[in-house]
Formats: C-alpha cells, structure tokens, sequence
C-alpha cells in the first residue's frame, strides 16, 4: 500500500481516527479486542528490525496476547531500515493498528505492542539508543532473505554495498547486521548485559545464518568484540507461518468501518500461525509459551516442512498460475488442473525428501496447506509471492530438487516449478517489465535469457552460481527436465496450461 492511497483513503473519511484516545469507543463494539494491559505504562523490551505486514501480523500479534495474559514490559520498538512510512502512518494513531483474521469467521483485534517505529537512515543515533538501553532485552528481525547479506558459500558478504558502508562507518550503519553489531558493542562498554537476537524470517536456520553475518562483520571491526558477541549473545533458530496477503485500499476501508474508527494501515491474515522456536535458548522473553508458540529442540524438521510444502507449493503456483493468467492463490487452486498438480507435487516429490518432527504428520499438514489456499476470504496475489524469486527459490526449492537428487527420487514436477519460473522472468525480460528481484540486473544483462533456444535458456539460468552453485549446471537429468518443461510451457497457451499440468 502507498502513502498516497493511504492519504487518500484518510481524506476520504471523517471518521475519528484509530487512537488511544478512542479505543474506548472501538472497545464497546461487540467481539473486538483491544490491549488488556497497561499499556501507556509498558516500558519497551524489544527492539523489531523490520516491522512490515508480516511482523505485525505475527511476532506482534503472539506478544501482545502474551502481554494480555500476564502483562510485562514488552513494548516493540519497530526500526524501519529504509522506508518511513510505517512511522508516519503509524504515529498518528499511536501506533495501534488492527489486525483483521480473514477466515471462515472474520476477527478484530487492536494490537497495542508495538509502541515506537524509529527509521534508521534517519534516526541511526536513537536506533542504537534504543538497541544499546539496558531495558531492552530481545532484538527480532525480519528482514528478508537479502538483509543477510551472505555471500553463497554461507559467510557475510564483505563486497555487499552495505556492509562495506557499513564497515567503514560502523556508528552510523544501515544494514541490520551493522546496527545488532554497533549496539552490542555499545553494551559491552557500558559494560550492560547483551540482548539476544531472535530471526522471525522465512529462511532455514535464520539464527546461525544470522549468528554467522554478525560475527563476520564483528571480526573485521575488533575480534574481542567478535569473542564477546560469540559467547554472550543467543541466536536461536525459529520457523514463522502465516498467510499474510498485503494491505490493499479495501482492506482499509472495510476494517475501519468494521472497528468504526480509521485505521489507516491495518494487517489481514489467515487464521492459522504457527511460531516454532528453539529450546536450547535461555534468557528472558514474553510468555510466548503461554500463547501458542511451540518450543522445540527440532525447530529444523519444521522449517523444512513449511518452507518445502507451503513455501515451495506457494512459489510453484506463483509463477505456473501467473503464466496461465491467474491473479490470486485462491483463484489458481480453484481451478482442477493446478489443485491436482500441487497436490500431485507435495505427494510424490516433496514429502519423502526430508524427515518431519515427530509431533507432525505431515500427510495431514500437507492438506491443510493446500486448504489454507482454498480460503475464500483471502486475496493473496500471486505477484506478491512471485518477488524475490532468486532468493526464495534457493530455501524451498531447491534443496528438494539436490535432496531427491541423491535419493534417487523424481524431479520431474519440480522441475517443471522451476522452468514455470525461468518462463516467468523470460517474458518479464522480453517485455521490458519490473522485476522485482535482487538479481533483476543479472536476468536483463544475460543476453541468452532472450534466446528462442530452449536449450540455451535454460544453460543460461543453471550458470547463475550465486543462485544455483555448480552441481545443478552439471547435471544432466535435471537439465533434460528443465528442457522439456521449458519447451512444453512455450508450446502451450495460457489457458491450456491447466490441462498441461494434468498431463505430468
Ligand atoms: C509466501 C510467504 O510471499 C511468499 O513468498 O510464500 O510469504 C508465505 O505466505 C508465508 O511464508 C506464510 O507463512
């Protein structure tokens, strides 16, 4: 959503606003919750990095059920790495904001948590305030899979724009890992207590990712620091599952008529969440325990499962289902020839590739995935899905394709997923359309992208090393399957493709 429509959306009503002055109001409308703490007297505990749709949709969401439970000083202070929107919509209404539960039966809650959004290329000062106060006990992140910063072979990327900004101006960073290490530092000649740093991101073992990103950058800078970080800071792993569709203009209008007063910048999501967090993880934090988030010692077997049935069923869809001209998730299962082909897809090729916790069964949680697709009252555009392709495919994609590699079990449809994506970004390329993707400079400088030979595209892509290494280039089933994929996909329509799917 833009500033812009949001203004609009807001000149466009006179109603009131949705603001502490007026929860009252929104609290006398039937079935509507709103924070059940003290709230004007919470102290802020956690520093956000990256309070976007998805944060206040969730880890937002399990924090303020905590504090509504048993209270705290578990305020969220959300730092913004780049954009100020969220601050200056978000401000006005003193930070509270509704999340709206689209499902069979459609909720209201006010979310209170968050009490502060600080914009660090502005604010870089306060940030590190913020994150170097001994009040603060916990620092979480999403930030994308970009915001690591990692080179491929796993290290920190030290040639990144950002951390070399960062490396040479370490006090006024602008990378999350730039800021987590300049606070810690600050901590430790203050001679406070390290805070632990929580990754809420969709990336498999987002805290060692994250652990390995800030000691690497920790250890050009000063290697006692490095030593301090190592010894003194937590990086737990966790898994995150939400459907979280962005805000739309309707979103706006039809939950402020809902709460009768404007909310300016409320979140829609599905019903079902799920937060999987390590145990092996000391130190204080909300009672997360007591509101639904799973503790667990195989956080690993749960991100596998989400990132390869719902994260991979959702790539697949996003980009096949874009090419046949569909617009949501929900209008792609609907129609018999995808719901097939993903049930198809998760059956034969992704469950068996890896080992799911114990507490899963994973038959089960793979239907319920493709009926949280099915939901009616979600509109989740495939676009949205679709963007940052290079990253996202690299976690849910492709370990499942080199995992059945070396089991000796089917590519086929996977690869078919992935040659629907090298389609996708083909016809992006030929007509001259945004993609959104850190890597849209390399698919446009890649001449042979263009290439009518199949053959051709598809060597093209699998020499992308900084998304696909070597092993993939050099394998030579694999590749054949990219081939027939890619060249079935180009001689079928769009809307005949359904019926392709139907075929493998
Ligand atoms: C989606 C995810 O945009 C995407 O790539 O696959 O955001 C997905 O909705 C969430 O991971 C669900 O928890």
């Amino acid at each position: 959503m833009t500033l812009t429509q949001n203004k609009s959306a807001q000149n466009k009503s006179a109603q009131k606003k949705l603001c502490q002055e007026n929860l009252a109001q929104v609290a006398s409308v039937a079935a509507i919750t709103t924070p059940q703490y003290d709230r004007e007297n919470t102290e802020i505990g956690i520093v956000h990095l990256g309070p976007g749709a998805f944060h206040r949709a969730h880890q937002a969401v399990y924090t303020e059920n905590a504090m509504n439970l048993s209270g705290g000083n578990w305020g969220i202070c959300g730092v913004s790495l780049r954009s100020a929107t969220a601050q200056e919509i978000l401000q006005q209404q003193d930070y509270l904001y509704t999340l709206a539960v689209l499902d069979q039966n459609i909720s209201y809650q006010i979310i209170g948590a968050v009490k502060e959004i600080l914009v660090a290329n502005k604010q870089s000062d306060k940030v590190i305030a913020r994150m170097a106060a001994a009040s603060t006990k916990l620092v979480t992140l999403t930030i994308t899979e970009k915001g690591y910063c990692l080179a491929s072979d796993g290290s920190l990327d030290l040639n990144h724009e950002d951390i070399k900004h960062d490396l040479a101006n370490p006090c006024a960073p602008i990378s999350a890992i730039g800021f987590i290490v300049e606070s810690l530092k600050q901590r430790k000649i203050n001679g406070s207590s390290a805070f632990n740093v929580l990754s809420c991101d969709n990336v498999s073992g987002n805290g060692d990712k994250l652990r390995r990103a800030v000691l690497d950058y920790a250890e050009q800078l000063d290697n006692s620091l490095k030593t301090w970080i190592s010894d003194n800071v937590a990086f737990p792993n966790a898994m995150v599952d939400s459907i979280t569709p962005k805000t739309e203009s309707y979103t706006v209008e039809s939950v402020s008529k809902a709460i009768t007063v404007q909310d300016n910048w409320p979140i829609q999501r599905e019903e079902f969440s799920q937060w999987v967090i390590d145990n092996n993880w000391q130190g204080e934090r909300p009672d997360w325990e007591k509101v639904g988030v799973i503790f667990t010692d195989d956080v690993e077997g749960f991100e596998k499962a989400k990132l390869r049935l719902l994260n991979c069923l959702h790539s697949t869809l996003a980009y096949s289902a874009s090419l046949a001209g569909f617009e949501t998730v929900f209008d792609a299962i609907r129609d018999k020839g995808f719901y097939q082909f993903i049930t198809k897809l998760a059956q034969n090729e992704i469950i068996g590739s890896f080992t799911p916790p114990k507490e899963m069964d994973v038959n089960v949680y793979a239907n319920e995935i493709i009926q949280r697709f099915s939901n009616p009252s979600i509109r989740h555009l495939l676009a949205q899905i679709a963007c940052d392709g290079s990253q996202k495919l690299q976690i849910r994609l492709l370990p499942v394709i080199r995992d059945n590699i070396k089991q000796n079990r089917s590519t086929k449809l996977l690869c078919f997923s992935l040659a629907s994506w090298f389609e996708f970004i083909c016809q992006a390329v030929k007509n001259n359309q945004e993609i959104v993707d850190p890597m849209a400079e390399t698919f446009k400088q890649t001449a042979a992208i263009l290439s009518d030979d199949v053959e051709e595209v598809v060597t093209s892509f699998l020499a992308i090393e900084a998304i696909f290494g070597k092993d993939l280039l050099a394998d030579t089933k694999v590749k054949n399957q990219l081939v027939d994929s890619l060249t079935n996909i180009r001689k079928t329509t769009a809307n005949q493709l359904s019926t392709l799917l139907n075929s493998l």
